[in-house]
């Protein structure tokens, strides 16, 4: 099994970023302004927006952090999309999800200026890239094809399965993977709560792409040998002998389906950094108005 390295990539990739950076501010450009919004006080949420601000640092970006409590309104969660939508500065934005249950998050979702939409989260920008047209994309699946283009991996005619549906992974990717384009072509199948057979689906997978959300549901017997197998889970479990209390674990058995796998990505290190690399590359493009003007 060979593993595909994201976090390696990523700083592989920071390098490169900064670098374009450099030369956007030597062309008088202004640098790229990156903001985001985390509401409440979700530990993995506030360990991902700590990621995406250290690496607009490193790569040269301005950043704004907008950190509120869990008792913020809908009113004031939309006030301040709109604020963002309306400041000049700032090129692009997000708004860490999940939200807390009394706001809704389609709502906020939509009050986003799909010019700032640097998710890729919006209609405007989950139509244009269903439609094949120049998008955000959405960062988890924008980095997962990096990853499989980096590593060579052969996706065209290939039988993909995504396991999960979700608005900003599983759904999403099946559709990437299905497209005509360089990391695509592949035969897609969606398994989700009401599959009738998931394991004889993921079993006839030579892709199988987690992101269920529970840890190591996806084990040995399931996988088919030399299967690529995309680890997107990021799930905490408690364990005493860690500082912290917890490790983190995948939706995949590591060891177990390290022994069939082909290529894999590990938790942590695989999926996440590309997550956050995808994002800033989205940025870039937004503050150079290469989708929208
Ligand atoms: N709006 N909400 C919005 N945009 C997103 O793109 C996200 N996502 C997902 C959750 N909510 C979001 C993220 O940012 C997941 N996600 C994300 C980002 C970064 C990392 C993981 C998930 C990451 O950096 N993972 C590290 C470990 C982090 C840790 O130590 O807790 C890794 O190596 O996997």
């Amino acid at each position: 099994m060979q593993l595909i390295d994201g976090k390696a990539l990523a700083t592989k990739m920071k390098t490169k970023i900064k670098e374009e950076v450099d030369a956007m501010k030597s062309s008088g450009m202004k640098v790229p302004h990156l903001a985001a919004v985390l509401v409440g006080d979700n530990p993995g949420s506030q360990s991902y927006v700590r990621n995406k601000v250290r690496y607009c640092d490193d790569v040269g970006f301005e950043s704004t952090l907008i950190k509120k409590d869990d008792s913020i309104t809908e009113g004031e969660l939309l006030a301040i999309v709109q604020d963002l939508n309306d400041d000049p500065s700032v090129d692009g934005f997000i708004i860490q999800l999940p939200l807390p249950d009394h706001i809704d998050a389609e709502k906020v979702n939509l009050a986003i200026d799909p010019k700032k939409d640097v998710d890729g989260f919006h209609p405007m920008n989950f139509g244009r890239m269903t439609l094949g047209l120049p998008a955000y994309l959405p960062a988890t699946p924008q980095g997962i094809l990096v990853m499989l283009e980096e590593y060579g991996i052969e996706t065209s005619g290939k039988k993909c399965v995504v396991v999960g549906r979700s608005n900003i992974v599983g759904m999403p990717m099946s559709i990437l993977m299905a497209q005509k384009r360089k990391t695509g072509n592949c035969t897609v199948t969606i398994v989700h709560s009401r599959t009738k057979d998931t394991v004889s689906e993921i079993r006839a997978a030579d892709i199988v792409i987690a992101a269920i959300g529970r840890a190591n549901y996806i084990t040995a017997d399931m996988i088919k040998e030399g299967a690529v197998v995309i680890d997107v889970g990021i799930n905490r479990v408690d364990d005493d002998s860690r500082k912290r209390g917890y490790r983190l674990v995948g939706d995949v058995d590591f060891l177990g389906v390290s022994e069939k796998a082909s290529y894999m990505t590990p938790v942590p290190g695989g999926v996440g950094p590309m997550t956050v690399t995808s994002l800033i590359m989205n940025t870039i493009i937004a503050a150079k108005g290469q989708i929208y003007n």
